[in-house]
């Protein structure tokens, strides 16, 4: 498109324009329409499809207290359940953890992200929010003058625009705002872990009470608790594997085999009702500000989904920018905004970090590779000392639960 025809198309203005309406954009819209800062979220999805992605689950206490904060907790309150043990099955046998009483003694709440989601957008919309759904930006133009504009597709297929004071990217992975950032203006660290996982939504109730990491010569298995008649399983494949590779009948034997069924008893077994694969990989940009634009969420850092964090990350930094953003906006003091990126990356580098250590716990060193019977020794010393040394757990109940 022609830069005439975009100024045309530039007809709408919020002082913040927010791009997603997943945790991060919902999250930052409360609180921004909450203290009174004109802001509008702009959704590439139709509405239903929003409550329909089942992804995250377990959500950190940090996470609770700030939705408890802004009055945005009571779905997860009345709904979602107290989570606190973990139990390894692995080659040299298996043990439990109550993180609940290890570390800080936090919790997890145990609440769908689909319905994080569905309660963020019902109050938003409750208190009079703007939100458009069915509207793609597509780019973030002159985000490094004072006034950024964001083209988009409206429903209708044509060509939008609108006039902001900030962008407020909380468009994910794949979003306008990170495609908008010029060259070079971010540094963006990358790190393919090399494993894949082959992501499981069974209609069946959980199988223990815990959750359960299996560590198995022919790959990692988890099962983790989503609500009393859901369950999410997850298998190591091969990279490259196609979801549409694994039947049902397979899945659920390669699950049982890895659990180690057969010592601890069989799984509850019912259909699969999602199945995709996921490559482990995590990313960053730094910093998480590019002059108007500001990242937040999955748009700013991917984590691997091996240590749960990615959606509490993008409801602490969602607090943290909307802090700023009232500071800025409406108080004229930039100070928060201008530390926003640095105070952001001290919880995204350590959640990388944890997560990074949990790949490395749970999945068995390829045999392939240089090194590996010493990468294999290693990381059973690391499970038997998680095993057996009180402040190994300490420490991992601390990041486990934590951002
Ligand atoms: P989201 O949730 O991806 O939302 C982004 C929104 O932006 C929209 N969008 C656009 N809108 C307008 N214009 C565009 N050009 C757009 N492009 C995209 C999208 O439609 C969407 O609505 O990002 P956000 O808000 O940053 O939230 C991040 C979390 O969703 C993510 O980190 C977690 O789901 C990660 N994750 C987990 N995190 C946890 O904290 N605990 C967990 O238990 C957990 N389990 C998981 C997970 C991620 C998984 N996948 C997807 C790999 C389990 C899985 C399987």
């Amino acid at each position: 498109m022609t830069e005439s025809r975009i100024i045309r198309a530039v007809r709408h203005q919020a002082d913040v324009v927010i791009l997603g309406a997943g945790p991060a954009g919902l999250v930052l819209g409360n609180l921004l329409h909450a203290a009174g800062v004109d802001c509008v979220i702009l959704e590439r999805a139709p509405r239903a499809q929003l409550a329909a992605r089942p992804r995250a689950g377990f959500l950190a206490a940090h996470t609770v207290r700030i939705l408890e904060r802004h009055g945005l907790a009571e779905g997860l309150r009345r709904h979602g359940r107290q989570h606190a043990v973990c139990e390894f099955r692995t080659e040299d046998g298996s043990f439990r953890l109550d993180y609940g009483s290890l570390g800080r003694g936090e919790r997890h709440t145990v609440y769908p992200q689909h319905l994080l989601v569905e309660d963020l957008l019902t109050h938003y919309q409750g208190i009079g929010g703007r939100v458009l759904f069915d509207s793609e930006a597509l780019a973030v133009l002159d985000a490094d003058g004072s006034r950024p504009r964001v083209t988009v597709r409206e429903p209708d297929g044509r060509p939008q625009g609108w006039q902001a004071r900030y962008v407020a990217g909380c468009d994910g992975r794949h979003g306008a705002a990170r495609r908008s950032l010029p060259p070079g203006s971010v540094r963006h660290h990358r790190h393919d872990h090399g494993v894949s996982w082959l992501g499981l939504l069974a209609e069946a109730p959980p199988s223990l009470d815990a959750v359960g990491y299996a560590v198995h010569r022919r790959g990692f298995a988890g099962h983790m608790a989503r609500t009393p008649a859901i369950t999410r399983y997850y298998l190591q494949t091969e990279r490259g594997t196609s979801a549409e590779d694994w039947s049902e009948d397979r899945i659920w034997e390669e699950l049982e085999l890895r659990m180690r069924s057969a010592e601890h008893g069989a799984l509850h077994r019912g259909p699969i009702v999602q199945r995709a694969v996921v490559d482990l990989e995590s990313d960053v940009l730094e910093p998480l500000r590019h002059g108007s634009l500001l990242l937040a969420g999955d748009a700013a850092s991917l984590l691997s989904p091996s240590a749960a964090k990615g959606a509490n990350l993008a409801v602490l930094e969602a607090e943290l920018l909307a802090e700023a953003l009232v500071a800025d906006l409406l108080h004229g003091d930039g100070e928060a905004l201008a530390t926003y990126s640095q105070r952001c990356l001290r919880h995204v580098w350590r959640a990388q970090e944890f997560s990074h250590w949990m790949v490395r716990l749970l999945h068995p060193a390829p045999v392939h590779e240089p090194g590996a019977p010493f990468q294999e020794a290693l990381r059973r010393s690391r499970l038997d000392s998680l095993r057996t040394s009180r402040s190994h757990q300490d420490w991992f109940a601390e990041h486990y639960v934590g951002v």
